[in-house]
């Protein structure tokens, strides 16, 4: 039991190394309310401030060099549904709710750390610092 438990972790540990000690720190960082998850008005606030960060030309909109690479290749249909290849802040929101959704694996409304560590996870997170 023990010796599987560690199996699994050092598993966890072997694929992700940079992801596990990054969620856990973002975690920290973006948690406001110190419960030790992630709410979705927890990630949305952060990647509200991302955005503004990003928008250096302050037009209101993210191109795809602005967000380097915080957006997939294979997200960027879903995120730019006018097709106009930028990001309004209001599309990438709704970017990062999807992800949200999709990294919350147990459904509870909040991203744990757990969550946090899974390429999902990590998506939200790179929406969001
Ligand atoms: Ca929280
Ligand atoms: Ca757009
Ligand atoms: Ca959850």
């Amino acid at each position: 039991m023990l010796k599987k438990f560690a199996l699994a972790a050092a598993l966890v540990v072997a694929l992700s190394p940079a992801g596990a000690a990054s969620a856990a720190s973002a975690l920290k960082a973006l948690d406001t309310d110190n419960d030790g998850t992630l709410d979705l008005a927890e990630v949305k606030a952060a990647a509200g401030k991302v955005f503004e960060r990003l928008d250096k030309d302050k037009d209101g909109t993210l191109d795809r060099k602005e967000l380097q690479g915080r957006v997939s290749k294979k997200d960027w249909a879903t995120a730019d549904p006018d097709k106009d290849g930028t990001l309004t802040s209001d599309e990438y929101l709704a970017e990062v709710e999807t992800a949200f959704h999709r990294a919350d694996a147990d459904g509870d409304g909040t991203l744990d750390a757990k969550e946090l560590r899974t390429p999902d996870g990590q998506a939200v997170l790179r929406l969001a610092r």
